[in-house]
């Protein structure tokens, strides 16, 4: 069989970021009290209820960014997962194509199944990775005409390498984001976040780096943001000359580490809410302009986010 994604990747630019329809998941009546939290910045209280409202809030506008005829279904909750709300994690979806992954976290293994029954419902060809293989969704950035994975606590070269198998003819580009994190922090400047971050955890690739528009790509200025800028630009699939015609990657840089993960899908931006990144919204509100996107949409995922959770990770968006 002629696997149908590679009609993609001679539609390199909008087709291949277009997208009909999204998934997305419950958030666990467990979430606030049992979710994983890795980063150190302490426990925030999450408000339950508050992380529901903000999540129904975050599909509406998910429909508003597919537009006329785009359609977002719910994945039930996956009892005993409190993490599942984070579907992005669960599988790489390109085409009718999707790779189930084995998310680096024990706990959230058993968050996969549902998932992979709701494509298999929507007739997408599911592959899984091979042992010892680790992925989490989250690491793996589409850019329209590549992916690019992040090798982190969650994700390790063989997850990588399940990429590259489950998409043959798609380049994968890796990005060695646990090292370069461990590299800086030795150097003693491990990121210039939020004052209430006092050091950079990144969890996955797309809490440093998201697709922002056709061949753009966001990130903060950040050590860590600037460093994985620098490595997807000089590792990424575009040949030398023609970046240096400058029809390579461009990178738009906010000040907001936590604002850097957006969803971009149809034309449009998903971002996060403007009263807590003001500065951030500037710049988007600024690039839509230039490239005559219509003005960003937004939302507040506040209470997600203290469960290390962002924009992207709370859907999986389907060709
Ligand atoms: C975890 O630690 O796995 C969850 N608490 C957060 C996952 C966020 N996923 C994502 O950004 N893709």
């Amino acid at each position: 069989m002629r696997p149908s994604h590679t009609l993609l990747l001679s539609a390199i630019g909008d087709a291949a970021l277009t997208y009909t329809a999204a998934l997305t998941r419950a958030v666990s009546p467990a979430f606030a009290h049992s979710a994983v939290r890795s980063s150190p910045r302490g426990k925030p209280v999450i408000d339950q209820g508050r992380a529901v409202e903000q999540h129904l809030a975050y599909s509406a506008a998910l429909r508003d960014l597919l537009g006329v005829g785009g359609e977002v279904s719910h994945v039930p909750a996956a009892a005993g997962h409190p993490d599942c709300v984070f579907i992005e994690d669960c599988a790489v979806v390109l085409g009718r194509t999707a790779l189930i992954t084995r998310p680096g976290h024990a706990s959230r293994r058993g968050e996969t199944e549902g998932v992979e029954a709701a494509l298999k419902a929507r007739g997408l060809l599911t592959l899984h990775p091979p042992p010892g293989a680790h992925l989490d969704g989250g690491d793996v950035l589409w850019t329209g005409r590549e992916f690019v994975v992040g090798l982190t606590g969650r994700t390790n070269a063989a997850g990588a390498g399940a990429v590259a198998r489950a998409f043959p003819g798609t380049r994968v580009t890796t990005v060695p984001l646990a090292s370069m994190v461990s590299e800086l922090r030795g150097k003693g400047r491990a990121g210039r976040l939020p004052a209430s971050t006092p050091t950079f955890h990144p969890l996955h690739l797309k809490s440093v780096i998201t697709l922002a528009g056709p061949s753009t790509l966001v990130t903060s200025d950040t050590p860590i943001g600037n460093a994985v800028a620098l490595h997807v630009n000089d590792a990424s699939a575009v040949p030398k000359a023609r970046r240096a015609a400058g029809e390579g990657l461009s990178f738009l840089i906010v000040p907001d580490a936590a604002a850097a993960n957006v969803v971009y899908a149809n034309g449009r931006l998903l971002t996060r809410e403007s009263t807590t990144f003001p500065a951030s919204a500037e710049v988007f509100l600024r690039f839509a302009v230039d490239t005559g996107m219509p003005p960003p949409l937004e939302v507040d995922t506040s209470e997600l986010a203290k469960a290390d959770g962002a924009l992207t990770c709370c859907s999986l968006l389907l060709h």
